[in-house]
């Protein structure tokens, strides 16, 4: 009998899977929680369907702004994606639905200088990735989680979702993306969480 057992506690056997790449599905220092937890710095804020835009905008050929009803109206995909927090929970299977990264990068065509990005919430929040993340297959803007509308405690309406960079990454309640030449560090990492945020690297803080 495992000293697991004698505790009254199951070894959680997901928490030893690896992925294709060979890495550890679970990152280190992580651990999983079949619960999902709230982390907001700032107030659940209040959603106006009717004044919310979506904009892209800096170095991009095409810049772009969408009301709400636009933006519901673009095609959608959907993708199961584990969720990692720097506070050290990770969150397995999230079934996102949204508007592919990809499809709206073909529309607003970033400019050849463009290199970094900094997406905006609509409570001031912000956080930066280089492109060459955000530029990915598994990034979207997300409206549904789980089959559901995503939660206003969540980010909902509509959030963004990278999910192999921890969670600050993915901006709640989503307004727009900055396309910019210069990285421009965000709301969490000017306080000193890691500019970059590999989970598997554990770049947590600076
Ligand atoms: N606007 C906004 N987005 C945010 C945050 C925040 O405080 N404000 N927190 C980030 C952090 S640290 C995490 S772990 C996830 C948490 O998402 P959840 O509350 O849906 O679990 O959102 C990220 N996006
Ligand atoms: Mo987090």
């Amino acid at each position: 009998m495992g000293i697991s057992r004698l505790f009254g506690r199951t070894p959680d056997p997901q928490a030893n899977q690896t992925l294709p790449n060979g890495e550890p599905r679970l990152p280190p220092g992580q651990t999983l929680t079949h619960k999902w937890p709230i982390l907001t710095h700032e107030t659940t804020p209040r959603f106006d369907p009717a004044a919310y835009r979506f904009r892209i905008w800096g170095a991009v050929e095409q810049p772009l702004e969408l009301t709400w009803e636009e933006l519901q109206a673009l095609p959608r995909v959907q993708l199961t994606a584990d969720f990692h927090c720097v506070t050290t929970w990770s969150r397995y299977d999230n079934a996102w639905e949204g508007v592919a990264i990809r499809d709206l990068l073909a529309r607003v065509k970033p400019k050849p200088e463009a290199k970094y990005v900094l997406a905006h919430s609509w409570t001031g929040y912000t956080t930066n990735m280089p492109l060459a993340d955000l530029d990915d297959d598994d990034t979207l803007v997300a409206f549904k989680h789980d089959g559901e509308e995503i939660e206003r405690e969540h980010g909902g309406p509509v959030r963004l979702i990278v999910p192999k960079l921890y969670a600050y990454k993915s901006a709640k309640w989503l307004s727009g993306l900055e396309f910019l030449e210069q990285d421009s560090p965000g709301f969490w990492e000017q306080l000193g969480y890691h500019n970059h945020a590999d989970p598997w690297t554990e770049e947590r803080f600076w």
